[in-house]
Formats: C-alpha cells, structure tokens, sequence
C-alpha cells in the first residue's frame, strides 16, 4: 500500500519522554511523530495522533537533525525506501537499525505535536488507541473525527474515561472541524455513520470496518472540499493534489509498507 507519512513534530514531550530522550538528542534537532495515511485530504482536521499504549516505538536517527517515532518495522521498511540518509553501510539486518530510544506508546501520551495542515494550529495531542496494529503502516495513526469511525469512536471514548485513560479531557474535545460534505452523510460522515450503526465502543471492530468503507466510498466518489486551498473541488481531484503539496512543502513523504510482510535481506 503506498501510504502517505506526515511529520508532526515534537513541540513538548510528555514527562515520561522528556526523561527517557534526556541527552540522547541533541536540542537543536527536530522529533517528528510519522503517522501514515490514505486520505492526505483529510489532513485539514487532525485533532490529535494515536498510538498503541502497549506497542513499542523507537526513536530513529534520520539524520544529524532528524528524528522519526515510530516502530522498528516501520524505520526498517523506511531505511529500504532511502527515508534514512545518514547510513553510511546499509544495514545488513534490523539489529544495525538501533533506535536512540525506545518506549512503549503509553509514554508519549500527552506530549505536544504539530500536525501540518490541521486547523488546529497550537498543536495537538499525542493519544493511545488501543486499536492501532503494530504490524500495519508506521505504527502511529493520525486521528480525523470528521471523517474516520474508527477515531470518532475512540475520542468519544477517551473523553467519557479521560481519568481511565490517564489524560486530561479537553485534549480529546478539540473542535471536531468538517472538512468534506458528501450527498449521504453530510459534513461530518464519522459521527453520522457512528450514530446511526449505534456503534457503542471503539472495539466494534466489524461495524467499524463496515463503517469505514462506507465513509472512505462516500467521501471519494462523492466527496466536495470544504476547507483548504481546494475548497470547493471534489475530493477525487483534491486528494491528489493536497498529497503533492505536503511532499514537496516537505511536512510529509511517500511510504510503502509491504502489507505486513518482514523483509530481510540478511540472507
Ligand atoms: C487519517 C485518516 C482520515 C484515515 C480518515 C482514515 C480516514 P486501511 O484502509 O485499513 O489500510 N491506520 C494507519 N495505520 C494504522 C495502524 N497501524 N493501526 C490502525 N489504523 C491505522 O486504513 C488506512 C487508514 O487506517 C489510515 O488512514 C489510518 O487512518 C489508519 F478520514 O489516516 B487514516 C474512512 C477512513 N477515513
């Protein structure tokens, strides 16, 4: 699948992560949280990013002034796809791959990002999702209440035990902003979708995935921007042209991930 990856940078670490990087960084780099995502046109309205809580990340080294977080799957699959331009020696196997740091998601929570392009321009929040799979994309998850079930359901949920999930509140109440309207389901297709299935929780996962490709078909084929530079075009056409502005402004780059396969060339 060729996912587009987005780079939200580290604006302020949570606790537990401002301790864990503690002079393994050097201050004048740039962290980057490295969500992967097939709908780059959704990006407008990003209130916040996912990660698995029990699912362990690394920190990588992309270069002397860049750092990705995600999982070691992911930097591996990156470093064959050129993302890590300081290897001198191609790394013969996912050992030479070492991360600066590693920790389980449940770490990050809280800590500061800035997502490119979301409205939500002061920042948003690092979140757990206890859904995410660490054998799919990046590991990381960038969350579109607008327009995904799957994170429409999930902030609800962090809202109403927000104490349980041990984060404060209003980091799962950012305004949930429209960015398409579609003929079925209107501007805001994830909570039309959710209410009407009478989807309780974010571990329905059949009427999630249901819900899902109908809210991916609708909002493809008959799709209208609301927001953005491509206000007002269909969203077949935005999609495209939004995925080239965030590679070439640099906010984000093209990832393959071979479906969950390990490569290994130590062979
Ligand atoms: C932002 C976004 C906005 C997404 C949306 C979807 C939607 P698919 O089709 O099943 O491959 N995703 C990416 N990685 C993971 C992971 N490791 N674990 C769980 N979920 C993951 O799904 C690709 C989508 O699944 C990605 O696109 C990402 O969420 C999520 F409005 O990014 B998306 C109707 C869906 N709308």
């Amino acid at each position: 699948t060729e996912y587009t990856a987005l780079k939200l940078k580290v604006k302020e670490w949570s606790s537990e992560a401002a301790a864990a990087v503690e002079g393994k960084i050097p201050a004048d780099a740039s962290v980057y949280f490295v969500p992967a995502t097939l709908r780059p046109e959704t990006m407008y309205g990003q209130t916040c990013c996912f990660v698995g809580p029990a699912i362990k990340y690394g920190i990588f080294k992309v270069s002397d002034k860049e750092y990705f977080v995600c999982t070691k799957r992911a930097a591996w699959n990156m470093a064959f796809q050129g993302k890590f331009f300081d290897l001198d020696n191609f790394p013969k196997d996912q050992k030479e791959l070492e991360a600066v740091v590693e920790l389980p998601g449940s770490a990050f929570v809280g800590t500061l990002i800035n997502a490119p392009l979301s409205l939500h321009e002061q920042g948003v929040r690092i979140l757990p999702m206890d859904t995410v799979l660490a054998s799919k994309g990046t590991g990381v998850v960038t969350c579109v209440p607008s327009d995904s079930p799957d994170d429409f359901a999930t902030i609800r949920e962090l809202a109403k035990k927000a104490e349980y999930y041990k984060i404060q509140k209003e980091w799962a109440e950012l305004e949930i902003i429209p960015v398409l309207e579609t003929p079925a389901y209107g501007k805001l297709s994830a909570q039309h979708l959710v209410e009407k299935m009478k989807i309780n929780s974010p571990k329905d996962d059949k009427q999630l995935a249901e819900a899902k490709d109908l809210a991916y078909k609708e909002g493809f084929y008959n799709g209208t921007m609301l927001v953005g530079e491509f206000a007002g075009q269909k969203v077949q056409d935005a999609k495209e042209k939004v995925r080239q502005q965030i590679l070439q402004s640099g906010d984000g780059f093209a990832f393959a991930d071979p479906s969950g396969e390990v490569i290994s060339r130590s062979a």
